[in-house]
């Protein structure tokens, strides 16, 4: 008989095993109800602060709990997070909590975790869903809709723009569902108000430095562009920098608009060189766990659970700055 938690994911027989489990198993592995758990969280990366909100919330929401939190972090490498989760797997924990890197490489053990008994819970980026189910292959995907994220920076735009209208567009990480979004609920927006112009939409890695070098490159390609219209928080704060060394002003000469929320970014709004951001709250604990509950307790789970944003320009920097993270 095949004892779902001791698959050998990895060995050629583990694989074969897996695969057995997974035509038996086609409904979502259940999860009994304890008191105390044993949960995977396989973090993509800690180079940023939204990361490390993440982290910390979902560590002190374990702790609150007594739950146990096997925490891995995967240093930016879709192929680290991957055995990452093999290694939970491995461990035989109860439930993964994962935030794939990227939308298709995290696919193959979001499966294997699936045939080892082992419910998943995206949290923060989604995956491919050509690939894999929520509600089939995993739980759910708990995360901002970052189409309406986007849009509404569109939307901000449209209203705020005093005839600035030529964007560069400084992507996220490649392949991450938030990047994909992003892109695609802004982009179209922008295709339907003809007064603006994408310029040029390059992948700033979701990173301050990555941000400044690509914000450099492009600002010198099209020394026109008036508007800056960047993924996260970090790489407007990085093409800041950059506009700074070319000795332009934030704010003035170009318009800045991102989304997260977290503290210098909000404080860039308070200091006029960023004109909006759209919140993506990284406090991804209370609802997580919440939610597992849920799940063990036998209630139906939407396979989308979504997290509201906040939205900030200079109308509610100072007053809401508590709400930055
Ligand atoms: O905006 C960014 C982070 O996946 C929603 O990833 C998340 C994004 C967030 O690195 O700052």
């Amino acid at each position: 008989m095949i004892t779902r938690r001791n698959l050998l994911i990895g060995s050629a027989a583990g694989a074969a095993a897996a695969v057995l489990a997974s035509r038996a198993f086609a409904e979502l592995p259940p999860l009994a109800k304890k008191d105390k758990y044993k949960v995977g969280f396989a973090q993509t990366e800690s180079n940023n602060p939204w990361r490390l909100a993440e982290t910390k919330s979902m560590q002190d929401e374990a702790k609150r709990l007594g739950h146990q939190l096997i925490y891995t972090d995967a240093a930016s490498s879709a192929a680290k997070q991957a055995s990452d989760v093999n290694s939970m797997i491995a461990q035989g924990v109860d439930a993964i909590f994962l935030p794939p890197r990227e939308d298709k490489p995290l696919v193959p053990v979001i499966l294997a975790a699936k045939a080892a008994g082992i419910p998943v819970f995206l949290i923060d980026r989604d995956v491919d869903h050509t690939m894999a189910k929520p509600g089939e292959d995993y739980v759910t995907f708990i995360g901002s809709d970052f189409i309406e994220e986007a849009t509404r920076i569109g939307e901000w735009l449209v209203k705020n723009a005093n005839g600035k209208s030529k964007i560069i567009e400084l992507e996220g990480t490649t392949g991450a569902s938030a990047a994909r979004d992003r892109k695609k609920g802004f982009d179209d927006f922008i295709a339907k108000h003809p007064d603006f112009k994408i310029v040029a939409s390059q992948d700033g890695d979701f990173t301050r430095d990555k941000g400044r070098q690509v914000a450099e490159t492009l600002l010198q390609a099209h020394p026109d562009a008036d508007i800056i219209y960047a993924h996260n928080d970090e790489m407007a704060l990085g093409a800041i920098a950059a506009l700074e060394a070319a000795g332009k002003v934030a704010g003035k000469d170009v318009l800045i608009v991102s989304i997260d929320g977290e503290k210098d970014g909000v404080q860039a709004i308070i200091d006029g060189k960023i004109g909006a951001i759209c919140g993506c709250s990284p406090l991804f604990g209370p609802k997580s766990f919440a939610t597992l509950a849920d799940y063990a307790a036998g209630k139906k789970i939407a396979p989308f659970i979504k997290n509201e944003d906040h939205f900030f320009d200079a109308g509610n920097a100072k007053k809401d700055f508590a709400l930055a993270f």
